[in-house]
């Protein structure tokens, strides 16, 4: 899969890039990445990326033309069938489904903006799917694009080990992990759950399950099945 990111800040990518489960996808070459910074596809003396906003109001807004040429020219480098996601605060909330969707497209550009946001006629004539990353504000969208992208890496073959990636499959979705307990078996007066010690591979399996239900429901009842909650799409 190619990715090509559109942002102005390429370089805030090597949190992704240069760290963990993520870097090792780009070392195996199953993710390529590159930036198409658009300061380096403006026109004017003073390489301007943002103007100020028709109609008036607080901020800047950034100019259609150089994300227009930045993402003319990412799609001449993915040469293929490429989906455009605009991160932004207006767009559909992300969740599991969606990210496992993305997953499976051929190619992405995302596109990162700064400021109060990108022109309008950007997402009107260039955008497929405007996406949010929760209702919360952050300061631009390259935290959401790692974010976002960080999910998708965890679904592609070959980068997580085979442990971890059972884990990605139907029982993990929609409700909580179990809690988590190494040694030592007594740390600050809390003793290890005498179960996990008991060697009974199906009393474990009960215990942890019944944990992860006790707990979803209590944070987060809106997760369980048949407890008032209704799928939405
Ligand atoms: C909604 C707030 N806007 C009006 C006051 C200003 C504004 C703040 C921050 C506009 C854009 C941003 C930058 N945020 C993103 O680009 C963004 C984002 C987010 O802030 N929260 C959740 N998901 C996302 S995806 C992109």
């Amino acid at each position: 899969m190619r990715v090509a990111v559109v942002t102005i800040f390429p370089e805030m990518f090597d949190a992704l890039t240069e760290y963990g489960v993520t870097r090792r996808a780009f070392e195996k070459n199953i993710i390529e990445i590159k930036y198409f910074n658009p300061r380096d596809f403006t026109d004017d003396i003073h390489n301007s990326i943002d103007d100020r906003p028709y109609g008036g109001g607080p901020g800047m807004v950034m100019s259609p033309e150089p994300l227009k040429n930045a993402i003319v020219e990412a799609k001449q480098w993915i040469n293929g069938k490429v989906k455009v996601i605009y991160l932004s605060p207006q767009g559909k909330l992300m969740k599991q489904s969606r990210i496992k969707a993305l997953s499976e497209e051929e190619n992405l550009i995302f596109l990162a903006g700064r400021y109060e946001g990108i022109d309008e006629r950007i997402i009107l004539n260039y955008v497929d799917y405007e996406l949010s990353i929760g209702d919360y504000i952050v300061s631009g969208g390259e935290l959401p694009a790692m974010v976002v992208l960080d999910a998708i890496i965890r679904y592609k073959p070959g980068v997580l080990g085979n442990d971890e990636s059972v884990h990605q499959e139907s029982f993990s979705e929609g409700i909580f992990d179990s809690p988590n307990y190494t040694r030592p078996e007594i740390f600050e007066n809390i003793q290890v759950p005498k179960v996990l010690l008991s060697g009974d591979h199906k009393k474990i399996k009960d215990w942890r399950r019944a944990q992860a239900i006790t707990k979803t429901k209590n944070t987060r009842p809106d997760l369980v099945r048949g407890h008032n909650n209704y799928q939405l799409s």
